[in-house]
């Protein structure tokens, strides 16, 4: 449980749901961050992010799969901060959480709390895709 107990990382579908009343529209809270991931590009195994950077707390996260050669594609974020950002040191895999497999052009929302800053790798689970490229880093403020 040390690995959960460092990093709390919700599916917070539920809970949005649940905590987001017209009262709480002008409250002071920042607003959560929205990372907009495109799978498969620009180059079949790499993911395109919006944004390289996030803020702790709630982040959002909008995957799509844009292969071109029509492969299944997911995106997890790993719950616990990388030891190096050196591509080449990344693990190919991760616990974390993820999204469903997307087939080509599907889309998935994955909504996580990730409660301390770090860097925090990404990367797609099916065999040998992390390893051909499909993982980086996502800093979090
Ligand atoms: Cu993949």
């Amino acid at each position: 449980m040390n690995r959960l107990s460092r990093l709390s990382l919700a599916a917070a579908a539920g809970v949005a749901a649940a905590v987001a009343p017209t009262a709480l529209a002008h409250s002071n809270q920042a607003a959560a961050a929205t990372v907009t991931v495109t799978a498969a590009q620009p180059s079949e195994f790499a993911f395109k992010l919006s944004t390289k950077a996030v803020a702790h707390g709630a982040v959002t996260f909008k995957v799509t799969n844009g292969s071109k050669a029509g492969l299944p594609h997911d995106f997890e974020i790993c719950s616990l901060p990388a030891k190096s950002t050196a591509a080449a040191t990344l693990p190919t895999t991760c616990g974390g959480k993820k999204t469903p497999l997307l087939n080509q052009n599907a889309t998935a929302t994955l909504k996580v709390v990730i409660a301390k800053p770090g860097n925090y790798e990404y990367l797609c689970t099916v065999p040998g895709h992390a390893a051909g490229g499909m993982k980086g880093i996502l800093k979090v403020t």
